[in-house]
Formats: C-alpha cells, structure tokens, sequence
C-alpha cells in the first residue's frame, strides 16, 4: 500500500493512527464480550476502519454524519466517551436509546450523528435534507452519509442521487464496497464494474478510493469536501474494501472464499498504517506500546 504523506505533519500522522486503532481496540474487547454474552450483537467493522475515521477526521464537527452498522469509527472520532458508547451497546438506560436499542440505531444532536435507517437506502433522502437545509440557510456545511454497496441497489439510492444532482445539494454520498452484501456478492448485485461508475447516468463527479489506505481517504474527502463547502453539489465516492468478519457475528463467512480473505488481510489499514509510520521513523515501538496502552486502559475504564 502506498502512503502519500503530502504535507502532514508527523503529529497529524500520528494522530490519525490513534483514532484508526481505537476502533479496532474496542471492538477486539467486544469479541471477548460477545462470547461471554455481555452484548447480544455486534456488526464488525474490522478492516473497515480507514473509511470511517478517514472521512469523519476529514470533516469539520458541525457538518452532519449519517453512519450505518459498521462505522464505528465515526462515533470514536467524533470523540463520544467511551462510557456512553458502551452504555449503549449494552442496552443501558444510560445509552443514547435509553436501553430501547443496543447496536447502531442511534443518533445524536450534540455529535451531529443521525442515527441509522435500518432499512438502509432511505438514509440517503435525509441526507438530501439537511443538505437542502444548510443551502437555504446559507451555511457552507457538507453532508456525508454511509452506505456499504448493497444497500445501493434499494430505489432510494437512485432517487436521492438523482435529486441531489439536479438540486446541487452539498453531499458525500460515501459507499463502502466490500465486495457482498450479507451473502450476495457484487456480481450479483450491479452490472457495472464499479459502483463510481453509476456517478455518470446522475451528472454527478464521483471518485473511486482505497478504503483501506487512511491517507487516501482523510486527504481526498478533505479536499473534495473544502470544494463542496465553496461550490456545492453532490460527490459519489466509492471506497474499495473488504469485511474480515461476518455481516453480524453469529452468521459467520462461510461464503467467502479463504483465498480472498487472505489477499484483503495483506491489505490490513491498521497494519499497513502502522508499517508506514514505523518504516518512516514516525512512531517507535516504545511510542506505539504507550498508544496502546493508553486506548486500552481507556476501554477498560468504561
Ligand atoms: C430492506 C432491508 N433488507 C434487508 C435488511 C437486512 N440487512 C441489514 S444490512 C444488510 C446487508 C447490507 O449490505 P451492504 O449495504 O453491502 O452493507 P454491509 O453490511 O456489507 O456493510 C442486510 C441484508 C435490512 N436492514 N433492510
């Protein structure tokens, strides 16, 4: 994988590294609390995780998100404490949804979060919302909503592109594509090689990114979004990716052949990254040791 470390400085690498490996370092412990039946379910979103800290660093913190099931990333960047995060992942009254809810459905007023549709492609139309929202009030603000490939083959998708087009509404139509949608895999999903390429048919500019390369996702969507806050319109962005673990945990990944997730676990974004830093001198071993440490014991504190 190559880093493209343009003009960041060595304390923004490094902090960029931190918001990557907290999303890994929960969600490790939240394997060990699966099994142990503290928490009833959980959607990885291991090997996943560039996209989600990569595009939420990118933004500024009054610029609305729209996570799905497996971005965590955006909720840890966002800085949410840990407490009330696990909170709600254990279904406590505490939690955002009071012990309503216990995975992702939630959101957040005071994080700029809205919490997930859980039918998928209708998030896209409230995106389109506060967009037109923040044009009518003046506001130089970007969108950006999630969405993994499947869910774009729901009608909404193409409704709310096709609108967001022809109004110009200032938003990042993020799709992470990691190659099956549940079980079904791209093949039978779209026939077009790439979903960037769909970007065509709604007049709308779209790029195709390394989801796993935090560099190539922090450093593209904020360029991309500095140029959506001057000359609003919307952007299709295609992040190529792969899920290591199942849809959710108890389905498994029987239908995924060994030999491809052995290539995407050569393609890591928490391995590669840090490779990158080592090899560059940025982080040493002591450094890297203290990093964790500290993401850790803040884990266990909560
Ligand atoms: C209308 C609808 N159908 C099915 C589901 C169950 N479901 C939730 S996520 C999901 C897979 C979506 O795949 P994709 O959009 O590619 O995201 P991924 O899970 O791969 O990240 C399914 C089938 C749902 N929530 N809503």
């Amino acid at each position: 994988m190559v880093y493209n470390r343009e003009n960041y400085t060595d304390k923004e690498l490094i902090n960029l590294y931190k918001f990557l490996l907290k999303p890994r370092l929960i969600e490790e412990k939240m394997l060990i609390l699966l099994r142990q039946g503290k928490i009833s379910k959980w959607f990885s979103g291991i090997g996943q995780e560039a996209i989600s800290v990569g595009i939420t660093n990118a933004l500024n913190f009054d610029e609305y998100i729209l996570p799905m099931h497996r971005n965590l990333g955006v909720f840890t960047s966002r800085n949410i404490p840990l407490y009330r995060l696990f909170s709600q992942f254990q279904g406590k009254k505490s939690g955002f949804s009071k012990g309503r809810e216990r995975s992702f459905h939630f959101g957040t007023q005071e994080f700029k979060i809205v919490g997930m549709i859980s039918h998928l492609g209708p998030q896209f139309g409230i995106a389109n919302g506060i967009a037109l929202g923040d044009l009518l009030k003046n506001e130089s603000k970007v969108t950006a909503v999630f969405s993994g490939e499947g869910g774009t083959s729901e009608g909404d998708f193409h409704e709310a592109l096709n609108v967001a087009s022809v109004w110009n509404l200032p938003v990042l139509f993020c799709i992470e594509n990691n190659g099956y949608g549940l079980s079904t895999p791209v093949s039978q999903q779209f026939k077009c090689e790439n979903i960037a390429d769909k970007g065509i048919g709604y007049g709308m500019e779209s790029h195709i990114i390394d989801g796993n390369n935090i560099l190539e996702v922090h450093s593209t969507v904020r360029e991309i979004a500095k140029s959506l806050r001057l000359n609003p319109r919307p952007v299709l962005l295609e992040f190529k990716t792969f899920r290591m673990r199942g849809h959710e945990e108890a389905s498994g990944m029987k239908y995924i052949p060994q030999e491809l997730i052995n290539a995407w676990a050569e393609k890591d974004p928490v391995k590669n990254y840090h490779a990158f830093l080592t090899s560059e001198k940025i982080l040493s071993n002591e450094m890297d040791t203290l990093i964790k440490e500290e993401i850790i014991d803040e884990i266990n504190d909560h």
